[in-house]
């Protein structure tokens, strides 16, 4: 299997070939090269890793020309620009999708034959880049995929972490985490920048000169630019992501090394270091730590001035500023911005303070992602004070000016001591969003209320949406050819199209083409669970999936609680004629989080019991799939029948695997929660299981004394459940090991699982009988895939565009020229 350069110098001139081929032959050629003088291998030595690298390399080739000429567009037109700041960007692989956008698939897949490799084997290879949590961090990725599709000029910022989301393991069930290595082989994508770098200042007080702030700091790193560039949909458009990677000011302590102090020499590298270092694990609760707001500034206040060089390099009058550059806050993790701005124009450039604070609130916005108060941040007063002096004084002045409009003093942003990230961030906006429908009401009546009647045209919602390249295209093949086949290519950059597909659903050939492809990617997905888990399903029966941050709010207890009831009752009558299912579990809980690692734990040891009892086994599995991520979602989505939205209702802000699975062909079980409220519009309630309690109704109960001992006394499956859980059934080792969970279940329930289960139990039985008609089943998976095209992140982030960053697209000129 020698395969030498010599002998691909050799190889058939391209002019004989057919385009495909001259392409195929092209990128073969450019990945030996890449290989050979690139990575320094010698084809024979290479090892999967290296091809990996070498064909990223040669597709990177291909993007730059695109990308050059993408940016060069928008410095001539004079566009705006859009700044997405976030401090997650969960990315997953990008080899595949890079491929697919340039439409190289075929091309590679040839010239990997000719090199006698794989190409399914190096996509496998490529690591999983996890710089995020969960929805809020996938969320940005799809953005800047959309963005770049739309044509809209972009740049996202956010943080080089070293060490992405831990890896999750299960050690006798219990979760583990390992430290992620995304970085350990060269990254293939990135372009180092290191002319792009950026000194950032901490401590140290600040002082008055003339009337003037001069703030004196007492620490300072650097911010240093690793640009990945993001390509759209075929290749019409690129953008950047600019991620920052901290370094110190001074590398290295020569005087104290040749003293003998080697470690101490090599200290102020790994202090500055520190902060890039790893990614936080949490999504939903805040720990309040320092380094959490030193990464938050840094990040923050290197992107504002690489937005503002930009700026000062075309322009140069500041009030253009709101016309040139779109700022959008995702979260409050970026809400220093404010702040930091308004210091930059004024401090730094002379802006008066309150022509500061009107053009920095004409530039930014903030995009809120939850309701919850413990995820909502506030830093100490004293914390802000002592790490950024200048910016507390900023906030003061802030929010002292909004007082002033507010007699009564209602809304502040500080308040005990504290600085309440989000009130700040709307203060700074001049709109805030919400991400459902559903969650920017909320976002009026609860958290915002009072701001919201300040500034009533502040609010507006842009519901979620999912990259379909990503998530349809290249995740589900088969439905993605038979919907080609049957309206065009078109829905891949115009997702509502999949409405055209409803019309053929009488064809005879359609529904059984649709429910082939699922029916293929179940038998794929069983065939990996026999190989990875060792675990044997029927592949015809009903996949139950639920995978998400393992959460109280999301619910998997309750999941978890109808399973091991549905068990007892099969057991006792085994011959009632029982949907087969098997039950899907994937989620990663907070390492901090104690009650979420108990349901992990709780999860593997009910699988366990349920998958060794032979009586019920033609009728339930239950599988709990370890280290949850892109790529993991990726295979699951597309094998799934019935999708698990079960959330509390009213603590869900959207959710996006939602719409995935819909898209995908999954039918919902669903409470009236974030963006399912707007899928059961689309896809009409008879196509979606919906249970359980409204947001209000949710309110209402909890103030119902005892409301969970009731609804365990009204059931005897939740009651029998409990029991079993709470007797040690599930760990015999152990038997009071889940006295916590029961304990916490039956007597103080805030997530209102028990009084939302009989709904939840009678749901899935309207499942099991809806799903034994097979042919009615497909045709409801269809509806939901023809319905879902308005959740697109295209459409969402054309609504940004018009009703956020007053933004427009571009195009590169002569496409074609530029591609290939
Ligand atoms: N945890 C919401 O909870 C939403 C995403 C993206 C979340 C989720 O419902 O779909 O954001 N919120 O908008 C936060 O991360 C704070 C999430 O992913």
């Amino acid at each position: 299997t020698s395969m030498t350069v010599g002998r691909v110098a050799n190889a058939p001139v391209a002019s004989a070939l057919e385009g495909d081929l001259v392409t195929s032959a092209d990128l073969r050629d450019s990945i030996l090269r890449h290989l050979t003088y690139d990575l320094g291998k010698e084809p024979e030595m290479a090892e999967i890793h290296d091809w990996r690298i070498a064909l990223s390399l040669a597709l990177r080739e291909r993007i730059v020309d695109h990308w050059f000429a993408s940016m060069r567009t928008a410095r001539h037109s004079g566009a705006k620009r859009v700044y997405y700041l976030s401090m997650e960007f969960l990315i997953g692989r990008l080899l595949e999708d890079s491929m697919v956008n340039l439409g190289l698939e075929e091309a590679a897949d040839r010239a990997l034959t000719d090199l006698g490799l794989n190409l399914q084997d190096i996509l496998a290879d490529e690591p999983d880049a996890a710089l995020g949590n969960g929805g809020l961090g996938r969320l940005a990725a799809c953005f800047m995929e959309s963005l770049a599709t739309v044509g809209c000029p972009a740049f996202g910022y956010g943080i080089r972490y070293e060490h992405g989301l831990f890896k999750q393991r299960f050690v006798q069930g219990r979760q583990v985490e390992e430290p992620e290595d995304w970085l350990q082989q060269r990254p293939a994508w990135e372009f180092e920048r290191s002319d792009i770098a950026f000194k950032l200042c901490f401590g140290g007080e600040v002082s008055e000169d003339g009337g003037k702030a001069v703030w004196h700091p007492e620490e300072a790193v650097v911010a240093k630019a690793y640009d990945t560039p993001i390509i759209s949909w075929q290749g019409r458009w690129a953008n950047t992501l600019r991620l920052w990677s901290a370094r110190p000011l001074h590398g290295f302590d020569l005087e104290r090394f040749n003293r003998g102090e080697f470690a101490a020499a090599a200290e102020p590298e790994a202090l500055a270091r520190t902060i890039s270092r790893v990614l936080y694990p949490d999504d939903t609760t805040e720990q309040g730590k320092e380094l959490r707001l030193k990464q938050e500034f840094f990040f923050t206040a290197a992107s504002l001035r690489d937005i503002l060089r930009r700026f000062e390099a075309e322009h140069d009058n500041l009030r253009l500023l709101p016309q040139k550059a779109a700022i959008q806050l995702n979260d409050t993790h970026p809400a220093i911005a404010g702040p930091e701005m308004v210091r930059l124009l004024h401090d730094e450039r002379g802006m008066e303070l309150d022509e500061a604070i009107v053009t920095a609130r004409a530039c930014l916005s903030y995009t809120n992602h939850t309701l919850m108060p413990e995820a909502l941040e506030r830093w100490p007063e004293h914390l802000m004070h002592r790490l950024l002096p200048r910016h507390m004084q900023l906030i003061e002045r802030i929010d002292a000016a909004h007082a002033v409009k507010q007699p009564t003093r209602q809304v502040s942003a500080l308040e005990h001591g504290e600085v309440k990230m989000g009130e700040l961030a709307f203060m700074m906006a001049h709109k805030v969003n919400g991400v459902s429908a559903l969650h920017t009401e909320l976002m009026k009546s609860t958290v915002f209320a009072e701001l919201h009647r300040l500034h009533p045209d502040r609010i507006v919602n842009q519901t979620n949406g999912v990259t379909p390249r990503r998530w349809v295209l290249s995740a589900n093949r088969r439905l993605s050819a038979l919907i080609t086949d049957t309206i065009g290519e078109g829905w891949v950059d115009d997702l509502e199209q999949l409405e055209q597909l409803e019309p053929y659903f009488g064809d005879a050939g359609f529904l059984d083409r649709y429910a082939a492809a699922k029916r293929e990617n179940k038998a794929d997905l069983s065939n990996w669970l026999a190989t990875e888990m060792d675990l044997k399903v029927d592949p015809t029966a009903l996949f139950d999936v639920q995978i998400k941050r393992i959460h109280e709010y999301k619910r998997q207890h309750m999941n978890l609680l109808e399973t091991i009831a549905l068990w007892k009752e099969i057991a006792a009558n085994p011959d009632a004629g029982w949907t087969p299912r098997v039950k899907i579990f994937a989620g990663k809980a907070a390492p901090g989080y104690v009650f979420a690692k108990e349901i992990v734990h709780l999860i593997n040891e009910v699988a366990a019991v349920i998958n060794a009892d032979p009586v019920t086994a033609p009728y339930l599995k239950v599988a709990f799939l370890p280290n949850y991520n892109v790529t993991l979602a990726e295979r699951l989505i597309p094998a799934a029948d019935l999708s698990e939205q079960i959330s509390t209702a009213g603590k869900e802000a959207s959710g996006t695997g939602n719409m995935k699975f819909a898209l995908n062909g999954a039918l919902t079980v669903g409470t009236l929660d974030g963006a399912n409220v707007e899928i059961r519009e689309r896809v009409g309630e008879e196509n979606f299981f919906l249970f359980g309690m409204t947001a209000d109704e949710v309110i209402a109960r909890r103030e119902v004394p005892g409301h969970a001992a009731q609804a365990i006394e009204a059931d005897a499956r939740l009651a029998g459940a409990l029991a079993d859980i709470g007797e040690g059934r599930f760990s015999p080792d152990d038997p009071g090991r889940y006295h916590g969970v029961t304990g916490n279940l039956s007597h103080h329930d805030y997530f209102l699982v028990c009084s939302d289960f009989t709904a939840y139990w009678e749901a899935q039985r309207r499942i099991d009988a809806a799903f034994a008609d097979q042919n009615a089943w497909m045709r409801m998976a269809a509806i939901n895939t023809a319905r879902s095209g308005w959740f697109s992140s295209d459409r969402a982030i054309r609504g940004y565009m018009a009703d956020i960053w007053n933004a427009e697209a571009l195009e590169v000129p002569g496409p074609g020229d530029v591609l290939h």
